[in-house]
């Protein structure tokens, strides 16, 4: 029996872990979700009588399938891909779609689950539900990934809908692979159905802050975090692993607020940039030539870059991991609480093992978790779908502005959540028991299904 979870609560998880053998990322997010019911099952004995949490627990729906395409030289590739529908009870399923070698059930399923208790937390009307498959878009010209996304549309389609399943972007998806996917939904479908992806362009049902979303979200929800100690992201120093999506935007927020970020890095190593990292650089590196993090130091001669470097051994006092799951250890941890970090936030999905977890938790060092810090991203897509539900075309400010409220929100809802069941200043206790009753009421509501 696990030492944190209580015997009612560790049956579950062992079924669950005799259910889903060999899913060690799925297990690993179950986990760290029920060490913190504990309180609520004794506070809701209805929800145990009813077994909702092995209910939530389980995917309402799962589909994989094959995806056949043909490289450019006409050599043929057989990929597999996921989508996992995991709760409706709050809206249509709502979640990314990632394409990485990595990918495999395992990895779909903590994903979706995360998802939940996410767009719970983000108060929209939004279910939870998660994709991908194991195709590498890394080497590939932009017309092999689009016969890529054509071939696995031409399967996902019947299982998406505006208000069944709305997919969007995750590590390897963009705006590129959303455009392919959506052309080959109107396709197929012959409609100009909006609502069924999110990340969409600008000129063809988009919302302005989508792509910022994230980024941008989680240094707000950290700002929050430090307002919560008396204290602001000026003058703050910064470290921020990865630099795709959420890291370039993450790293933005965070300078406009008046803190200095001083490194990043990709999957071949880490660039330290005492001067603070030059965002334009980045972004055309990264968005535009798609190229290797190294080619930073060919523009910035004075930056260092270091291949398979360490980025948690370089001292700051706010560590935001917006990279990949488990990217942060136990190791990791004690050099960022030696180096007198002061604030840790999840922006990409599960990257703090539960080690480190512990160690920040035992450091008495403020902690976001993911579902919470990182739920921008998926708000701005609720309003994207509510933008194309009213056929209208928002501001950048007005959009901003949301999210902004919604982080201030989610954060001030896992704040006092935590306090009421008994662990101030626990946003992972907060985070989960806050997800876990929105979700669980609406359940609830709808009977056994
Ligand atoms: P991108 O594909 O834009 O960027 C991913 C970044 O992480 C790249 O720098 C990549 O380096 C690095 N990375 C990915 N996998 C690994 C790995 N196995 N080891 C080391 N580095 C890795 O993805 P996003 O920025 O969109 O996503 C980053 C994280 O944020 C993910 O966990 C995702 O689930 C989460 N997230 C994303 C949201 C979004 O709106 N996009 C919303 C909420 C969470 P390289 O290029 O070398 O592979
Ligand atoms: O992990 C996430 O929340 C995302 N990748 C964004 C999902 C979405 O539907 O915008």
């Amino acid at each position: 029996m696990s030492a944190r979870l209580d015997e009612k609560l560790d049956l579950i998880y062992r079924d669950v872990l005799h259910r889903n053998p060999g899913e060690e990322e799925f297990h690993q997010a179950v986990q760290e979700v029920l060490e913190t019911l504990g309180p609520v099952m004794s506070k809701y004995p209805e929800f145990v009588d009813r077994k909702v949490i092995q209910r939530i627990c389980e995917p309402e729906r799962q589909i994989i399938f094959r995806v056949p395409w043909q490289d450019d030289n006409g050599e043929f590739h057989i990929n597999r891909a996921f989508r996992v529908e995991f709760n409706s009870a709050l809206g249509p399923y709502k979640g990314g779609m990632r394409f990485h070698p990595s990918v495999y059930l395992g990895i779909i399923k903590f994903l979706g689950f995360e998802q939940i208790f996410k767009n719970a937390l983000s108060n929209m009307p939004i279910g939870g539900g998660k994709g991908g498959s194991d195709f590498d878009p890394k080497g590939k010209s932009d017309d092999e990934v689009m016969r890529f996304c054509q071939s696995l549309m031409t399967e996902l389609y019947r299982h998406l809908g505006e208000n069944t399943d709305v997919p969007a972007g995750d590590i390897g998806v963009g705006k590129r692979e959303i455009g392919y996917l959506f052309g080959q939904y109107k396709r197929i479908t012959n409609r100009y159905e909006s609502g069924v992806l999110t990340g969409k362009g600008l000129d063809w049902g988009g919302i302005l802050a989508r792509n910022e979303a994230t980024g941008y979200g989680l240094v707000y929800f950290v700002d929050e975090m430090l307002k919560a100690k008396k204290d602001s992201l000026d003058g703050k120093t910064v470290v921020v692993s990865g630099s795709g999506n959420v890291a370039i935007y993450a790293i933005e927020k965070a300078t406009q607020l008046g803190a200095k970020v001083i490194a990043c890095s990709d999957s071949s190593g880490v660039i330290v940039d005492e001067e603070g990292i030059d965002l334009d650089l980045l972004k055309q590196l990264k968005e535009v030539e798609r190229r290797r993090l190294s080619a930073y130091t060919d523009t910035r001669t004075h930056a260092k870059y270091s291949e398979n470097g360490d980025i948690w051994s370089v001292a700051c006092d706010v560590a935001l991991p917006c990279a990949t799951q488990n990217e942060l250890n136990g190791k990791d941890a004690k050099k960022l609480v030696e180096n007198g970090v002061v604030v840790v936030a999840e922006g990409a999905n599960m990257p703090t093992t539960p080690e480190a977890a512990r160690i920040f938790a035992e450091a008495g060092i403020a902690f976001g978790p993911g579902k919470a810090a990182n739920a921008g991203g998926v708000a701005t897509s609720a309003l994207e779908m509510q933008q194309n539900a009213s056929r209208d075309c928002w501001t950048f400010e007005h959009t901003e502005s949301r999210l902004h409220q919604i982080m201030v929100d989610i954060h001030k809802s896992a704040f006092e959540t935590a306090d009421e069941f008994g662990s101030p200043g626990n946003y992972v206790v907060g985070a989960n028991i806050a997800g876990f009753l929105k979700v669980a009421r609406a359940m609830d509501a709808m009977g056994l299904v």
